[in-house]
């Protein structure tokens, strides 16, 4: 995978956008230069069934235009039905070498790891690349870890300099000029981009840490 495509990683689902449309929202993250985009559509109101899988459709097809992968979070099958550009799975969604086998060799695979222990094993099941967090702490996931810190960063930057990692978890452009200098290949974020007032300046403020 190219590490380029990860630098600003923006992730999305109905439950992160005020009252935005949504697609809205992500429409307006390409254009401004989001570099890959991940659908996460969970939570208590989540869409469920034919707008679940429209939803997913519409996003994929405007990320499509915008030349910027798609990843789906955890759906296996939507990931495949959608011939979605990417899968990405947490610790508890499964085990990453049989869901690699299930994909096959071409989909891209990230795994989320909140240890250097879980980054390796991610490796060795063929992860493409790893996130890490949360870094700091976050309002987006309500079953978040504890925060890692810039820490875990530097320990799988050393660990592993050559393979794709993103940090995730609480980043804003003020916050992330430590996390990029840690050596990571991304920023991956949900509310400082969809929760943004001014999404314009907000992204070109993350494009300039790259
Ligand atoms: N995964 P925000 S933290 C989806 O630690 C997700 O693996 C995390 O949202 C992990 O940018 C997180 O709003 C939430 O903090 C990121």
């Amino acid at each position: 995978m190219i590490s380029d495509k990860l630098n600003i990683y923006f992730i999305m689902g109905t439950a992160d956008v005020g009252d935005e449309d949504p697609l809205v929202v992500l429409e307006e993250a390409l254009r401004c230069g989001i570099t890959c985009f991940q659908f996460r559509e969970k939570g208590k109101k989540s869409l469920q069934g034919k707008a679940y899988a429209a939803f997913a459709k519409n996003c994929q097809e405007l990320c499509r235009r915008y030349h910027v992968p798609f990843i789906v979070n955890d759906d296996v099958d939507l990931a495949v039905a959608l011939q979605a550009d990417g899968l990405h799975i947490g610790q508890k969604d499964g085990d990453a070498a049989t869901i690699r086998k299930k994909i096959g060799d071409k989909m891209i695979l990230g795994v989320s790891t909140h240890s250097l222990q879980q980054l390796t094993t991610a490796i060795k099941a063929g992860a493409d690349y790893v996130g890490i967090g949360p870094v700091y702490a976050t309002q987006s996931k309500a079953d978040a870890e504890q925060p890692v810190g810039i820490r875990l960063l530097h320990q799988a930057a050393t660990a592993y300099p050559d393979f794709p990692k993103v940090a995730i978890g609480g980043l804003t452009p003020a916050n992330s000029s430590a996390v990029v200098a840690a050596g990571v290949s991304g920023i991956a974020v949900i509310s400082a981009i969809s929760r943004s007032q001014n999404r314009q300046q907000t992204i070109q403020q993350f494009r300039n840490l790259f």
